[in-house]
């Protein structure tokens, strides 16, 4: 018998959560940015080693909503910490505790298996580590306590051993070559996404979704025909990019790292289109599976 069981990983936007959850695949399972708010959906990713199967699940940071769509990525993390066997509050070491931290240790006082992680130790100096958590000890004192570099991999098989107490014994979840829950489609589209998120600032990276209009599958070869909806005309100008040279990025880099993560050649056609408020728009969000 194998110990099984499902971690949530939370936190406010940008602690690096889904960056935590591909280094405990090891594959590129959710996308990543340098932006607040990349992760939308509920993503779980399977970790494996010959005694364990854990079910890691990376959500939306946790923020102040101002559309529909950061109401229903809030509500979707909360909801993925409902029945798990523990939960992991990952926090960013390198910025200084604030009113939206305030707000998760409220709403996870009442969890038994808490682990809090404190991520980023490749940016900081032990003592300010030290002061964070002599903060959330004395909020949460009967927490478990870590510390790791998700992006350097620093202490992550320490994570992983201070999880395996909380399992139990039981039947896999999935079979021991599945790496995540989230189909092709799917990752394609949060490819593009990631990438449209490198290229871009300020309000734009919020104010994206992806679509994919047509995906023919060819062996390894995928033909896709997909939109980026943006909210204003403007958004749309910068996207394309004087002589369409940012679209030109956003497609060559899409290409690039499908070829490198899904192991996919693509022919990528990109079209945006500007949608009014999409972000608010009950149609939309449920098409994107938040409703
Ligand atoms: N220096 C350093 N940077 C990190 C570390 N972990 C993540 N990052 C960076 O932090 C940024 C945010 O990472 P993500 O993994 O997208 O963060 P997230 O918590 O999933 O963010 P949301 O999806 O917006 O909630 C990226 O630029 C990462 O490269 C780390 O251990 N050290
Ligand atoms: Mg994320």
């Amino acid at each position: 018998m194998m110990k099984t069981g499902f971690v949530t990983i939370v936190g406010r936007p940008n602690a690096g959560k889904s960056t935590l959850l591909n280094r405990l695949v090891g594959e590129k399972v959710s996308i990543v940015s340098d932006k607040s708010q990349t992760t939308r959906h509920a993503i779980q990713g399977i970790y494996h080693d010959e005694e364990t199967q854990i079910v890691f699940v990376d959500t939306p940071g946790i923020h102040k909503p101002k559309a529909r769509l950061g109401e229903r990525m809030n509500a979707h993390a909360f909801g993925s910490i409902e029945g798990v066997d523990v939960v992991i509050l990952l926090v960013d070491s390198s910025v200084p505790i604030g009113k939206g931290d305030a707000y998760i240790l409220d709403r996870l006082k009442t969890e038994k298996n808490l682990l809090i992680a404190f991520n980023k130790i490749d940016l900081v100096k032990i003592d300010q580590i030290q002061r964070m958590k002599g903060y959330y000890a004395s909020m949460l004192p009967n927490a478990t306590f870590v510390e790791l570099s998700a992006l350097k991999g620093a202490l992550v098989p320490e994570l992983i051993a201070s999880i395996k107490p909380f399992l139990s014994e039981g039947p896999l979840f999935f079979p021991v070559d599945t790496k995540t829950n989230v189909n092709e489609a799917f990752r394609l589209t949060e490819f593009i996404r990631e990438k449209v998120l490198h290229y871009t600032y300020e309000e734009i990276p919020h104010s994206v979704a992806v679509t994919i209009d047509q995906l023919e599958q060819d062996g390894d070869t995928r033909t896709i025909y997909a939109s980026i909806i943006v909210e204003k005309d403007s958004q749309k100008g910068i996207l394309i990019g004087e002589g369409g040279k940012r679209i030109r990025s956003i497609r060559l880099a899409t290409a690039k790292d499908v070829k490198r993560h899904l192991h996919l050649d693509i022919s990528l056609e990109l079209f945006v289109r500007v949608e009014k408020n999409w972000r608010d728009s009950i149609d939309r969000l449920k098409e994107f599976g938040l409703l």
